[in-house]
């Protein structure tokens, strides 16, 4: 035999059969032994710990539970993969090349809110919004700059996108085409995941049943002739920071990846060609354990139900690929340096649990190297990456995995009774899940029986200020109005007319699939045409909107789950105090409280969950509470609050447009008469930028980690300083 054989045969023997069969295959040839690492002890460190009476219990093999790829990190790691976006194309070019060139694996971008919403830059609705919390991509040219100079051929790159993701799909592929890269050599990922934008994070443009028919035309397009392509991240990412707890966030990502399958199976996609691109993106918070049982579980549960539901006959459909990103929820505005300790924390839970790519979080451009550092360091020092899946075996953690399968099952299952994910997502039962969570848990925070370092317990006398980058959005959305303004003068208008009305004629096709990449009315491939001949992202997507609309969700509150985290004795009477203090205040006449207090989202940002706990919290307190609508412009809100006759409005500003939102709020309504509704703010905002809002005429602003309760009383003064009747 040879000396290849030999070796073989040795490492069969001593590892499962099975798996350094997988194992050597995915070494191309090199035999599993040689992963076999010697300790400074002399110790030999394997790459697979086995239980010998379960030798199938092994990751690369259904159900997959121990990792997605037999070898995991010992023969290649995770892609370091930072999310990042903001200002211009420009400089969000020049940011990524800096960390490509520090160490950085793959990248991932961040479109602003305009860019999210399908509204071109020089849309006067988004004007607080441009270039904020991400890049703003009005036409193809934009994506061309964001990628200049960056292969497109050999960089996977990810792009977090689901509203507009038609236009903004459409403009990477012909960005790549005219940097000379063929279709077919495109490596990434783009999000594509609007089920869970119903359910949590917002940014959606088009009602449920379009959206989803928008999702058909991609999976089959990119199956046809985008095969390195992931057409979708399953997010349980944003349910985590919404308030969704580690079993939520699985069962209803799960729930949300089945959906996907069955919409491509009906439209007529073989499931074989859909599945196996499919990939997934959770989040990682605080509680160690757990997040790693629930990567663990979640390949356990994919693997099972994909196999029973859809019996496909490519292992690959089965395996749950994901990213993850560290929780920015778990992060305090409050001694922000333990962020960085958290964060490595979570980065070791998302490592140990078998995440495919990772993102770890960061506040400013020296912590952003720290936490590309904090990955390489966990990579290249520690020797995690020298076992698979480290944590099988363990009695804790194989029935913390066992407990979350249960859980999500049966999760599952209610949404399966209510007809499938969207129609349990159209009932509002799968929000509301959510938010009774995200409310029950800041009641646990603020009564103090959730610790947070710095925040709750062990809070600083005095905070040191800490410097943000301060993007100028005048100029950001000056300078991409003079970009759409050049492209519309260089463009065929003729052809641009053709693009979009046949987007608007594709949309109304209700009677056929048009999900094959080669249909000629396929949403993705109209679009492609669209973005050669130049239309902009806010034309493709009204062309579009021509049709299905624009989908307008209302708020609501979530009733005593707030209140029900106040039973020790001690925290009772605060409780007590604000809310007698608020109860009598509205049966007084002296104050006639007793019109709603409004709560909105001003921007176009669709992270609600601040807002939507405070409310709810303060609905608790005796406040009556009416949650203005998302998305609105501070003309509109101005309007809903006189309309609601209120005594105060709470804006939540996530995506840092409140230094242009909330002043022009309160001189829409000064302009309207009503100066005297007290105007409170809360979200992320900078302390530098608090004695501007004040000067603006705002009269409290709640910082993160704010107890409710203390929003409750300030308001309460403020209104009684206002005197409004
Ligand atoms: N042995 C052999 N091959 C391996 C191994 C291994 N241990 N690990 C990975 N590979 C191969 C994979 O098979 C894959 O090749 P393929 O594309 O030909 O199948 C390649 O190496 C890349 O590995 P993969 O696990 O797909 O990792 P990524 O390219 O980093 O993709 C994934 C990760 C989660 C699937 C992707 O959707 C992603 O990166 N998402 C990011 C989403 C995001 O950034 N969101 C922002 C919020």
């Amino acid at each position: 035999r040879s000396h290849a054989q030999v070796t073989l045969a040795r490492s069969l023997a001593s590892y499962p059969p099975k798996w350094a069969e997988a194992a050597a295959k995915e070494l191309k040839g090199k035999t599993p032994d040689k992963l076999e690492r010697q300790t400074a002890e002399g110790i030999t460190l394997k790459p697979l710990y086995t239980d010998p009476a379960k030798p199938d219990d092994v990751p690369g093999e259904f159900p997959f539970t121990r990792g997605p790829y037999a070898t995991m990190y010992t023969a290649r790691p995770w892609t370091i993969r930072q999310y990042a976006g903001f200002s211009t194309a420009e400089e969000s070019n020049a940011f990524y090349r800096r960390n490509l060139a520090m160490g950085q694996q793959g990248l991932s971008v961040a479109f602003d809110l305009a860019t999210h919403r399908g509204y071109d830059s020089d849309h006067p609705r988004v004007t607080g919004d441009v270039g904020m919390a991400g890049v703003p991509i009005d036409t193809v040219e934009d994506m061309k700059v964001l990628f200049s100079g960056i292969p497109l051929e050999k960089m996977s790159v990810s792009m977090t996108m689901n509203g507009a993701v038609l236009p903004v799909l459409a403009y990477y592929i012909v960005a790549a085409e005219e940097q000379g890269v063929k279709q077919e050599q495109l490596q990434g990922t783009i999000q594509n995941d609007i089920l869970k934008e119903f359910m949590v994070r917002n940014t959606f443009i088009y009602p449920p049943t379009p959206s989803m028919r928008a999702i058909g035309d991609i999976f089959g397009y990119t199956a046809d002739y985008m095969p390195k392509y992931n057409s979708i991240s399953i997010s349980g990412y944003h349910m985590q920071e919404a308030g969704a707890d580690s079993k939520l966030e699985l069962a209803l990502t799960i729930a949300d990846g089945l959906e996907y399958i069955k919409t491509a199976v009906d439209a007529g996609l073989p499931v074989d060609k859909v599945a196996p691109r499919l990939s997934f993106f959770f989040c990682i918070g605080m509680n160690f354990y757990m997040e790693i049982a629930k990567l663990r579980a979640a390949r356990y549960v994919w693997a099972n139900m994909v196999k029973d539901r859809f019996k496909p006959k490519n292992a690959k459909s089965l395996v749950l690929r994901t990213h993850c990103q560290t929780s920015g929820y778990s992060l305090t505005e409050q001694d922000p340096y333990n962020n960085i300790i958290r964060t490595t924390i979570e980065a070791m839970s998302a490592v140990m649990g078998g995440t495919q790519s990772l993102h770890t979080n960061s506040f400013d451009e020296f912590s952003a190297r720290l936490a590309r550092n904090t990955q390489l360091i966990i990579q290249e020092e520690t020797q995690i990456c020298n076992v698979a899946d480290p944590w099988g075996g363990s009695y804790m953690m194989e029935e913390l995995t066992q407990e979350l399968i249960k859980g999500a099952m049966d999760i599952i299952k209610e949404a399966d009774a209510a007809g499938g994910m969207t129609k349990y997502i159209e009932s509002g039962r799968a929000k509301l899940r959510i938010e009774e969570a995200a409310t029950r848990k800041q009641g646990r925070i603020d009564s103090g029986k959730e610790v947070i370092v710095g925040v709750n317990k062990y809070r600083l006398e005095k905070e040191n200020p800490i410097e943000v980058l301060h993007v100028d959005n005048t100029a950001v959305r000056i300078s991409q109005t003079k970009g759409i303004e050049a492209v519309k003068a260089s463009r065929d208008p003729k052809k641009v007319e053709e693009c979009l009305a046949k987007l608007t004629e594709s949309a109304s096709i209700t009677n056929e699939s048009t999900a094959k990449g080669s249909h000629p009315m396929n949403l993705l491939r109209l679009s492609i045409e669209a973005a050669r001949a130049r239309c902009t992202l806010g034309e493709i997507s009204s062309a579009l909107e021509a049709v299905w609309g624009r989908h307008h969700p209302r708020g609501s509150v979530v009733h005593g789950a707030y209140g029900a985290s106040y039973d020790s004795k001690g925290q009772d009477a605060e409780y007590e105090q604000v809310l007698s203090e608020v109860c009598i205040a509205m049966l007084t006449c002296e104050h006639s409280f007793n019109s709603p207090l409004c709560v909105c989202m001003q921007t176009q940002d669709g992270h609600d969950r601040g807002g939507k706990v405070v409310a709810s919290g303060l609905a608790d307190l005796g406040y009556d509470v009416d949650v203005g609508p998302l998305f609105q412009t501070p003309e509109e809100v101005a309007q809903q609050a006189i309309d609601a006759d209120v005594h105060a409005i709470g804006v939540s500003s996530l995506a840092a447009g409140h230094k242009t939102l909330v002043p022009a709020l309160i001189k829409a309504l000064k302009d309207a008469g009503a100066g005297d509704i007290a105007v409170v703010a809360g979200g992320v905002i900078p302390p530098a930028d608090y004695d501007f809002l004040y000067q603006a005429g705002v009269k409290c602003i709640f910082g993160p980690g704010t107890k409710v309760t203390k929003s409750a009383l300030d308001t309460l003064r403020a209104i009684e300083k206002t005197g409004r009747k």
